[in-house]
């Protein structure tokens, strides 16, 4: 069947997506919850190859350790039965009230040693349960006034945590690596490592930067207004990108988590194309909310439709890099030229001063005069997309 996603596809989803019970800052939950056992059942019949999850989606916060592993055994009993696996997984540092200032950059400094142990004990669970990436969303670290929160300090705690937790997956022999998820604000007014570019910047500030990468989320770059394929080729020029979040956004407005490919369209076609071409790996994981209008059924169509636009879009995605007008217009548009290094081979700032058609008999007003021919590329880009 066309379309019919495969554990090859690599497609992942959430426990907190599919189990998301429409609780808002305005409403009530309109969903009964989701056993995650079920969630891998139906996530596996769709298609699906992987379950990610926090710890408190898997296991009440607070429970006792005997409930603990009840939890844990039942859900790891779901994923034998079905063959899934745990590519991720990740902490809750956000719902209870006691992270209402955050975790790592807490001002208090008891939560935020709380945050650490919380952490390292879900670790311990993502690497006995195979995961390879350990995802870290500082929802909650931030602010919304300025004098509340110093960034600076702020930023001081924020890499003791990292690297304090990049020592004990060392000590522990875990194989395991943090990504980070940038988003720019809500729940905060302002959090921080707002968008790739600041988590990448961070990144590379720490002691063991190569245990790190980023996780970047569709949604969280356009609330920013930024291009989100911009943001994931930039990651991946980096070696950073490492695990991702998709959905569907339309503009810059507070988080709507849609399902993959409703929003913006064209991001989405672009997005699949450059995971597809760029040799990305990973997972593809979808991190969106079944909206609440939904009843389950609508949440099942939700999760297939993250899925089966992932599918259309790589078709698509495919048949514009084959189309040979395509091919031609990419020369057209001499995208050829831009792959090639603008000096020579060990060419010298010497070397090119000695160069006058570089600039003395360089023609300005021809070259100012050329057109790019982009539009007529893009334009056969929407005739793929649209399937004209
Ligand atoms: C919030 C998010 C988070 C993160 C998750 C880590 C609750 O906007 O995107 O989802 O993705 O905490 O994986
Ligand atoms: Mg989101
Ligand atoms: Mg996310």
């Amino acid at each position: 069947m066309k379309y019919q996603p495969t554990p090859d596809d690599k497609f992942s989803f959430g426990l907190w997506t599919v189990g998301w019970l429409g609780r808002d800052p305005f409403g009530e939950a309109t969903r009964a919850a989701l056993d995650p056992v079920q969630a891998v059942q139906r996530l596996a019949e769709l298609g699906a190859y992987g379950v990610t999850f926090h710890d408190d989606d898997l296991i009440p916060f607070g429970a006792a350790q005997a409930e603990r592993e009840a939890h844990v055994k039942r859900f790891r009993q779901a994923l034998d039965a079905t063959g899934m696996i745990v590519p991720m997984a990740t902490t809750n540092l956000f719902s209870h009230p006691v992270f209402k200032d955050g975790a790592f950059t807490a001002n208090d400094r008891d939560v935020r040693r709380y945050a650490l142990r919380k952490t390292m004990r879900n670790v311990d669970l993502a690497a006995e349960l195979g995961a390879r990436t350990y995802v870290a969303w500082g929802g909650r670290e931030g602010a919304e006034s300025g004098a509340a929160k110093d960034v600076r300090a702020a930023l001081d705690r924020m890499k003791e945590a990292f690297d304090f937790l990049a020592e004990y997956v060392t000590e522990q022999g875990y194989d395991l690596r943090f990504a980070i998820e940038p988003k720019p604000n809500e729940p905060r007014g302002d959090i921080l490592l707002p968008t790739v570019g600041h988590a990448l910047a961070f990144i590379d500030r720490l002691e063991r930067p190569e245990l790190f990468g980023v996780n970047p989320e569709v949604g969280h770059e356009q609330m920013a207004g930024l291009n989100y394929p911009h943001g994931i080729a930039q990651a991946m020029w980096s070696g950073k990108l490492i695990h991702l979040d998709l959905n569907g956004q339309s503009g810059i407005k507070y988080d709507q988590d849609l399902r993959f490919g409703a929003g913006d369209l064209r991001a989405a076609f672009w997005t699949v194309d450059l995971l597809e071409t760029g040799g990305y790996e990973g997972p593809r994981h979808f991190d969106f909310k079944p909206p609440r209008t939904e009843d389950y059924d609508g949440v099942w169509a939700s999760a297939a439709g993250c899925m089966r636009n992932y599918l259309i879009l790589r078709e698509r995605a495919a048949a514009f890099r084959a189309d040979p007008a395509v091919q031609e217009a990419l020369r057209a548009s001499r995208l050829d030229e831009l792959a090639q290094p603008t000096l020579g081979a060990g060419e010298t700032p010497a070397q090119l001063l000695a160069d006058p058609s570089a600039f003395e008999e360089f023609d300005i007003d021809a070259a100012a005069e050329r057109g790019m021919a982009f539009e007529r590329l893009d334009q056969l880009a929407m005739d793929h997309l649209l399937g004209a």
